[in-house]
């Protein structure tokens, strides 16, 4: 069916989609780039690093980690979101790359995103870069269907103007990969627009850049450097520990590695480590996902029952 007049305050369309995913199979190109230009003017006007209020008691904040393209787990996890109806849904990143659904899942992220724009809100991971989408599949896959580079600039157009990381009431920080050696990282990202990102990423982009792809580890002092990479580094409990005290932060949830039990906690249960994509690496090296809810200023750490 060709819907060349599409208009997307029309819901019903949007809802139809997230109900029956299986249709963006049939999507043409110009349905889905007005969904893609709807959603990037959402979040230009975000600041790179959000920051909430929600009341104790009463308000739930859900965090999801990794997705990559596991379009069950994401299911899953709207119906629980539906049924349960947390203030505000907080993705850490790493929508695409390697699960064999991933357009459908960034599609359905972004219509959420559209549909409940102060609800849900996505952060950029490592994955929301074309040199990992290149190298872990979702560019060609999206080249096999539409088969025009200039079509995936939109999506590197997106990319480029997520928020960073997200503060709960001042104190519970959100963010894809890790802490940054520069401690002065949030008081930098702190009221910046997402349309000025080409300004913020040109005076602090290494420091976004280990937000993004840096890593916990147990029984390490100091950082030290990730095989993932150049400029990507390990922290240990010591400068995580100094890192929360001069932000004056109490937890800290991120998302990035895939741990068989499902979820991990570290330094003294202060850092929460989620994964959102069951059976990642195939079935046989299960991992149930998990996803964390955040009430009365703790975090709880939840696995997902598929
Ligand atoms: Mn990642």
């Amino acid at each position: 069916m060709i819907r060349s007049s599409l208009n997307l305050t029309d819901n019903s369309f949007l809802n139809d989609i997230i109900n029956n995913p299986h249709k963006i199979s049939e999507l043409e190109f110009d349905n889905i780039s007005k969904i893609f230009k709807t959603a990037k003017n959402i979040f230009e006007e975000e600041f790179l690093l959000l920051e909430f209020n929600v009341k104790e008691d009463v308000e739930e904040v859900y965090v999801i980690g990794d997705i990559h393209g596991n379009l069950n787990t994401l299911m899953k996890l709207i119906e629980i979101i539906n049924k349960n109806k947390p203030k505000l849904v907080i993705f850490l990143g790493d929508i695409v790359d390697r699960g064999s659904k991933q357009l459908e899942c960034l599609l359905i992220v972004l219509i959420l995103k559209i549909l409940f724009p102060l609800k849900y809100y996505i952060l950029r991971g490592n994955h929301e870069t074309l040199e990992m989408n290149e190298y872990y599949g979702f560019f060609q896959d999206f080249i096999l269907r539409f088969n025009d580079r200039n079509k995936f600039n939109e999506i590197l157009n997106i990319y480029n103007v997520l928020p960073i990381c997200a503060l709960i009431n001042g104190t519970i920080l959100c963010l894809h990969g890790g802490i940054s050696q520069d401690f002065d990282i949030l008081t930098k990202l702190k009221n910046q627009k997402c349309k000025d990102f080409e300004i913020v990423y040109n005076s602090i982009a290494q420091g976004i850049y280990q937000i993004m792809w840096n890593d916990p580890k147990a029984e390490l002092k100091g950082f030290s450097d990730s095989f993932r990479g150049a400029g990507i580094f390990f922290f240990g409990i010591d400068v995580f520990e100094n890192f929360m005290k001069v932000n004056a932060l109490t937890y800290l949830i991120r998302a990035h590695e895939c741990f068989p039990e499902g979820f991990r906690w570290f330094f003294n249960k202060k850092l929460l480590s989620i994964f959102s994509s069951a059976n990642y690496r195939g079935f046989y090296a299960p991992n149930p996902a998990s996803y964390a809810i955040i009430k009365n200023n703790e975090i709880i750490p939840k696995l997902l029952k598929l």
